[in-house]
């Protein structure tokens, strides 16, 4: 028990809360003696880690804290700072602050700049004539074309409990006001249910940073599953089907964008 007539309560040197202007999720705050430690997650959209402002703290009763609200540290020499807690009566401790950059690769503005599909035609039998292919999506579906010049513009609000980022996301029909028809008019093929999964309007967004998986949400909740990948400046949002062989049409163009693709994924390049 705390004898509640000691001096004890005036020695206190603890930081509780602390927040930072374009600070993500809770500052983890540990102390092991005399070793204080706190990092957080600096969004670095929100500014430049030199000029990170404190937005509040909260340090233990009756002392005082050498950074104050509204006064800004520099993390841009080896991303830490040092926050000194005087107590009311008692020897200064020093607290190591970390700022862990942090850049949402969903947010901004992206251009749409191919949409593709690989297609798996019994790729495990090559004896027999069996491949993969790795096309633009409009070589079967021609009036898909109306979505190549198409935007996707994502804003990123911040980190779920989860860890997860989520924001919303507009899909902008780009210079011919349009937007493509997974069909093949001539063919008499339409398989807008298939691959229509990019919603015209928009939605929202959550992606998992230990895998990318990114789960998008239309404006009548329906959501979809995708995976963002990054490769020189692009991204891609690849969808993943589950191929059915058709082994009476293995051949038949159609048949094969029909039920053998096994990815369908947009390409997007930031403005
Ligand atoms: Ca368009």
């Amino acid at each position: 028990m705390e004898d509640i007539n000691s001096d004890d309560w005036h020695k206190q040197k603890d930081v509780l809360e602390i927040l930072f202007d374009g600070q993500i999720g809770t500052a983890d705050i540990s102390r092991e003696g005399n070793e204080g430690a706190i990092s957080f997650m600096f969004d670095l959209s929100q500014g430049e880690i030199s000029n990170v402002t404190l937005a509040g703290i909260v340090s233990s009763y009756g002392s005082s804290t050498s950074v104050l609200p509204g006064q800004v540290l520099d993390f841009s020499g080896d991303y830490q700072e040092t926050i000194t807690v005087t107590p009311g009566n008692g020897e200064p401790m020093n607290w190591i602050v970390e700022l862990i950059p942090f850049e949402e690769p969903l947010n901004g503005v992206f251009n749409v700049t191919d949409l593709r599909v690989f297609v798996d035609v019994i790729s495990q039998h090559p004896e027999w004539g069996g491949h993969t292919k790795d096309d633009p999506i409009q070589n079967y579906l021609p009036e898909t074309a109306a979505e190549y010049d198409n935007t996707i513009e994502f804003e990123f609000a911040g980190v779920n409990a989860q860890g997860n980022s989520f924001g919303t996301f507009t899909h902008g029909a780009g210079n011919d006001g349009a937007y493509g028809e997974f069909t093949n008019n001539a063919e008499g093929v339409d398989l807008n249910a298939k691959y229509r999964v990019l919603p015209k309007d928009g939605g929202t967004w959550t992606r998992n940073p230990s895998d990318n998986s990114v789960t998008l949400t239309d404006g009548q909740g329906n959501t979809k599953n995708a995976v963002l990948l990054e490769n020189d400046g692009t991204f891609s949002i690849r969808f993943e089907y589950t191929v059915e062989t058709d082994w009476d049409n293995l051949w038949d163009s159609m048949t094969q964008i029909r039920q053998m693709t096994k990815f369908f994924w947009y390409v997007i390049e930031k403005e």
